[in-house]
């Protein structure tokens, strides 16, 4: 019962300051403390190096800072792969949803196979030429399964870091036109909000679970907390009305913990300048206290 915690302040991938300030306010919200309260060792790595905005000179509009997040990214990735060596699992704190191309790297380079369970209001599959924004934290599931920018899809040395079928992509309200043409034809499965309501959570996470646990050696959950409701998570840069209520979070973290398939778990786009007192920090770190066990008795 081990946990390693890395932070990665980059707000490159949501062209918005603010997300960089994510970890920080995390690990305010009384992370470590909590994580031993449930019995892990805990040990807190600190935050990568990421450069600011400020001192970099914006070189395209379609790919917005795309050296500087590859750059992240590759080192981010063998970090992984090397906590999860040492037997920890690592909890990564964002940081803009543009990191978990170097994570899941890490993470599929550690396990061979592994499986991706990623909770948001969006798709994250946009690419260089579907974007509507281009800012890369709306390209990393996409790039992750080998869609995109030959620099970004390479990062960590091998392109399609899962199979398509041990990918769930859950809560998605929030999907550009030919965003929604890649992800049908990446072949990863999709529950929208719609069917979480017309299923419930309790079967939609029965289905992701065992869709990212087939034929893999774990499974890689990326929690965007967008995916939540913004009257409950007010605190995230790109906000969707209409998400997951508080306790289906928790239901689905549970079920994950349940599992006994977590190998590595990421929470992204805080926003602890856009949120109402630390609420989202917060509710970030009673999720990942559930995704790794809790119990209420
Ligand atoms: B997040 C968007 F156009 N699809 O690509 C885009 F709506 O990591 C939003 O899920 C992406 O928060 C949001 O810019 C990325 C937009
Ligand atoms: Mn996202
Ligand atoms: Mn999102
Ligand atoms: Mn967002």
């Amino acid at each position: 019962m081990k946990v390693k915690v890395l932070g990665i302040p980059v707000d490159l991938g949501a062209n918005r300051r603010g997300v960089d300030m994510g970890c920080s306010a995390i690990r305010y919200a009384n992370l470590q403390n909590g994580l031993e309260k449930i019995g892990y060792h805990v040990e807190d790595y600190g935050n990568l190096y990421v450069p600011n905005a400020e001192k970099i000179k914006i070189k395209k509009t379609s790919l917005k800072y795309a050296e500087e997040i590859i750059e992240v990214c590759e080192r981010t990735a063998p970090l992984i792969s090397k906590f999860m060596e040492e037997g920890f699992i690592p909890l990564i704190l964002g940081g803009d949803h543009s990191i978990s191309i170097g994570t899941i790297a890490g993470c599929s380079n550690a396990l061979g196979d592994v499986g991706i369970i990623w909770f948001d209001a969006h798709g994250d599959f946009n690419t260089e030429e579907t974007s509507p924004s281009g800012n890369i934290h709306g390209m990393s599931l996409g790039a992750s399964l080998g869609y995109g920018d030959e620099m970004l899809v390479k990062v960590g040395g091998k392109k399609g870091k899962a199979r398509p079928e041990n990918v769930a992509l859950i809560g998605v309200r929030d999907i550009d036109p030919k965003e929604a043409e890649l992800i049908k034809e990446s072949g990863i499965n999709v529950f929208t909000i719609e069917q979480i309501d017309f299923m419930g959570m309790r079967e939609i996470m029965e289905l992701a679970i065992n869709i990212a646990s087939n034929g893999t050696k774990g499974i890689h959950v990326s929690f965007d907390m967008d995916v939540i409701d913004p009257s409950v998570a007010p605190g995230v840069g790109t906000p969707v009305q209409g998400g997951i209520s508080y306790r289906e979070a928790h239901l689905a973290m549970e079920m994950v913990a349940n599992s006994k398939m977590l190998k590595c778990l990421e929470f992204v786009e805080v926003n602890p300048i856009l949120d109402n007192k630390n609420r989202t920090a917060e509710l970030a770190v009673s999720l990942a206290c559930s995704a790794l066990g809790k119990k209420i008795i």
